[in-house]
């Protein structure tokens, strides 16, 4: 399974085909917009997100709501697209620089710069509006469909923040279904109340000082069969690939499985998770510090994977930087821009670690349909009980 997208922040659209997607899969289509709008929420968000209300199109692949197994075609229209069809497009246009808004002044931590060096072109806002982080909606729209593929085998998703800047939440062993409960009604994504309140007023402060705060992100995936991915090759590792996904995201710049980078600073025994065995559960571990995975494999455990994000770099407050034209230093201000994307980031997260989660379990039990992949899965299962 794989898939592609295209397109711009302020273009008519985005677009993503997903390849290799069974048929004879339900989609339920309200879940997916629902997927898109949790996306949207979250406090300290800009004030584009009150332009998009994204829903997902789906122009190829699917028929009377279920999948043929054809190449399934997204599209998430860009509502803002009214605003800037002069200037994104397709077709050469006439207008001054600043009619067609052009860019020449690169954002530090933006991919501004290095876009525009390395694809010669004199108007970052060709690499600006690729490199925006609103690719991240049809992402998560090819991830709610991978999602829902997981469900059909009991597999559920949740996604918690940990950290926003200083503030940090206590981490709740609650059962998946409370942690989405739970944060599906909080503003930042957070399980712990008095976090809660504390970050929404430290999103305040940043806000009001022009800056923006970044922070970290957990998703837990449960329900997961063993076996998923594989030792033999790297680049079947499924926990490298989903550190993959997770720093694909933009603005990620790190992740960690179980207790992360604490397996740094602790000996072996307080790190592996002990082997047990009993009749009900078969082979099962006491503890899950490493985060469901050994040898790049799924080991029954849920898999618990944690992404840093930094602060969105667009800032009010503004940064030294060069003008590509004359070469002299400036101090640029923005118009408009998230404080804080760390909740919405969190929905994100849970969408790139479904796809992956989907894809291995695809080459596992692979099959054109969904029959002949449940025929596998449940004759893996068989397997798993006899051994
Ligand atoms: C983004 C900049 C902002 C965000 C955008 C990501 O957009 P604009 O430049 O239009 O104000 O709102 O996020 C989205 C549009 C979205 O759907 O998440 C950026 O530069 O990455």
């Amino acid at each position: 399974m794989r898939y592609l997208t295209a397109g711009e922040t302020h273009g008519p659209q985005l677009t993503a085909i997903i390849e290799g997607l069974p048929s004879n899969m339900k989609i339920d289509f309200d879940e997916l917009n629902y997927q898109l709008h949790r996306r949207q929420l979250g406090y300290g968000r800009g004030r584009r997100m009150q332009i998009e209300k994204d829903t997902a199109k789906i122009v190829g692949g699917v028929r009377h709501g279920r999948t043929t197994g054809a190449p399934v075609a997204i599209v998430v229209e860009n509502k803002d697209w009214e605003n800037w069809s002069h200037v994104m497009n397709v077709e050469p246009v006439e207008g001054s620089e600043e009619e067609l808004r052009r860019v020449h002044r690169p954002r530090p931590g933006h991919a501004d710069l290095n876009g525009g060096l390395k694809y010669q072109l004199k108007d970052l806002r060709n690499v600006l509006e690729r490199s925006s982080a609103r690719e991240t909606a049809v992402r998560v729209a090819v991830g709610a469909i991978a999602r829902q593929f997981l469900a059909e085998f009991g597999i559920k998703i949740a996604g918690q923040v940990l950290r926003i800047g200083e503030i940090e939440a206590k981490r709740h062993d609650l059962p998946i279904d409370e942690i989405i409960r739970i944060t599906e009604e909080s503003p930042v994504r957070v399980v712990d109340k008095e976090a809660e309140a504390k970050m929404i007023e430290y999103i305040d402060k940043v806000k009001a000082e022009g800056d923006s705060i970044g922070g970290v992100v957990e998703v837990i995936v449960e329900g997961v069969p063993v076996g998923l991915g594989s030792h033999v090759q790297y680049d079947r590792k499924l926990d490298a690939r989903i550190a993959m996904a997770v720093v694909s995201i933009n603005a990620f710049k790190g992740v960690e499985f179980g207790i992360g980078f604490e397996a740094g600073k602790l000996p072996g025994s307080q790190v592996h998770d002990e082997i047990l065995y009993s009749e009900e559960k078969g082979f099962h571990r006491k503890t899950n510090r490493l985060g469901g995975f050994e040898g790049g494999m799924t080991n029954g455990e849920p898999i618990i994977v944690r992404g840093v994000m930094k602060p969105i770099p667009t800032l009010l407050k503004p940064l030294a930087s060069v003008d590509i034209d004359t070469k002299e230093p400036f101090k640029a201000q923005v118009e408009r821009t998230d404080s804080c994307a760390v909740p919405a980031a969190s929905v994100v997260m849970e969408h790139v670690v479904a796809w992956e989660v989907a894809k291995a379990f695809m080459e596992k039990f692979g099959g054109d349909s969904m029959e002949e992949i449940r025929a596998n899965y449940n004759n893996y299962r068989k397997l798993l009980e006899m051994y």
